[in-house]
């Protein structure tokens, strides 16, 4: 897959008023590069029609498309790919289903990451790192210590999640994140490109001095 920094998943909640379209196209113009549509709580005709125009709009701007849950939404719409939790379909019959799309696999502990990798997942979701609103029946935080664990240990792209807000996302980067998630902070915020925008910078400001103090590749 494409590779990314910044990724968003909808939260309507947190938009009272705003068109959904309208905002994502604000997060992809301050440099989001994954979108998510995340809907619990809609109609299946209503999140198809939700995830028609959110294909529309990533394709306009080249970005990648994801769907929460709903493997068949995503084939019909031609989504680039699939997020699943621990207890949706395992990951091999969604390959079966879905082959060529994307699958992306949640994951609170080690051993569910490392479960993740060998299954095949493109990518692997890291969290809650902080406590979060935006989820119910969510795990307890699992704290940047296993941030930590997946940056030193797996090998496929990983994204960080959970309460993640500009004001603490340097402690997620600093324990070795390099692809961040949020909903509230950035499709709940006031100017949302602004948000985004905010959010790369840091991303980058941390790859550029994780860059600098790597010891010079011996000759
Ligand atoms: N999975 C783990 S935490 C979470 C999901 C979907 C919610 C993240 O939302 P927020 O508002 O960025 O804390
Ligand atoms: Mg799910």
């Amino acid at each position: 897959m494409k590779d990314f920094k910044l990724y968003a998943i909808t939260g309507e909640q947190f938009h009272p008023g705003r068109p959904l379209a309208e905002v994502m196209e604000e997060a992809i113009r301050g440099g989001c590069d994954i979108i998510q549509l995340r809907d619990k709580k809609s109609a299946k005709r209503d999140v198809l029609a939700k995830a028609r125009t959110l294909r529309e709009l990533t394709r306009r701007y080249g970005v990648t498309f994801i769907v929460n849950d709903h493997i068949d939404v995503a084939l019909a719409v031609d989504a680039d790919g699939i997020h699943l939790g621990q207890d949706d379909l395992p990951l091999a019959e969604a390959r079966k289903i879905a082959p060529g799309k994307i699958i992306g696999i949640s994951t609170h502990a080690i051993e569910e990451a490392r479960q993740a990798e060998r299954d095949g997942a493109d990518y692997i979701g890291v969290g809650p790192v902080f406590p979060t609103k935006s989820k119910e029946d969510v795990v307890a935080p699992v704290t940047t210590e296993y941030v930590r664990q997946v940056a030193a240990e797996i090998r496929i792209p990983f994204v960080a999640i959970g309460g993640i807000k500009l004001h603490n996302v340097d402690q997620v980067l600093e324990a070795g994140a390099t692809r961040i998630c949020a909903i509230s902070e950035i499709v709940g915020s006031a100017d949302v490109k602004r948000t985004c925008e905010s959010f790369i910078a840091k991303i980058d400001a941390a790859a550029a001095a994780r860059a600098g103090s790597r010891p010079a590749p011996s000759t």
